[in-house]
């Protein structure tokens, strides 16, 4: 039996996104585990049509690439009135973050609904090529006409969450977490990955 010992397990993050990377620096450091990044040598293709799909890949192409285990997300905002657009596509509908969000708004300009939600798929996978622990996360808001705050990354100064009226770039990054698609996605996984890694409680 392969018995892991608390603080031993290296976790790769299957990103190349410093937003998400920090955000799953500050979630993870409950555990005794050491993370890393993924090389900045690897690209992967995006090849699946859900998050799920892309989660799973990511996460296993990396364990296999660097023989650790690896943590994955796909994520992406889903907004009512574009029939779920961006969606998994939220990272290529443009070429930057202020790019992506002009295009939102732009696309949103005549639209009265505004409802929208985020997703994030998170997938952990072995260097077997075993998918060890998958769960995902929602978070249900609105699309601001401005985009408001500082903080966070990618659409968050336009993305306002239902319960409290503030856009994620405007919340601290604890609040996000608790509230945010991410941080939700990663309560699910908690029990799981206390398991793996053969921890109490
Ligand atoms: P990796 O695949 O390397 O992790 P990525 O940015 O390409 O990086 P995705 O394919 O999952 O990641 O695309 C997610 C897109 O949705 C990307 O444009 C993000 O900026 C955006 N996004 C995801 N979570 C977000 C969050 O919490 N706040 C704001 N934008 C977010």
């Amino acid at each position: 039996m392969n018995i892991v010992k608390p603080g031993n397990k290296i976790i790769i993050i299957a990103s190349k996104n410093p937003g998400k990377i920090k955000e799953f620096r500050r979630l993870l450091s409950e555990f005794p585990v050491k993370i890393l990044a993924q090389p900045d040598s690897i690209d992967i293709e995006e090849t699946g049509e859900t998050f799920a799909e892309n989660a799973r890949l990511k996460a296993l192409k990396i364990a296999t690439l660097t023989g650790e285990w690896s943590l994955a997300d796909d994520s992406g905002l889903c907004v009512n009135a574009l029939a779920g657009a961006p969606g998994i596509y939220s990272a290529r509908y443009a070429n930057s973050d202020p790019e992506r969000i002009n295009r939102l708004l732009k696309e949103l300009q005549l639209i009265d609904d505004r409802s929208a939600f985020f997703i994030s798929a998170l997938c952990i996978a072995s260097p077997q090529q075993s998918i060890l622990l998958e769960v995902e996360g929602r978070c249900q808001g609105l699309i601001t006409n401005l985009p408001r705050g500082n903080y966070g990354f990618g659409y968050d100064p336009i993305f306002e969450e239902q319960s409290t009226g503030l856009t994620f770039a405007e919340m601290e990054a604890s609040q996000k977490e608790k509230l945010g698609h991410r941080g939700r996605a990663f309560s699910s996984l908690k029990p799981g990955l206390r398991n793996l890694l053969n921890l109490a409680g």
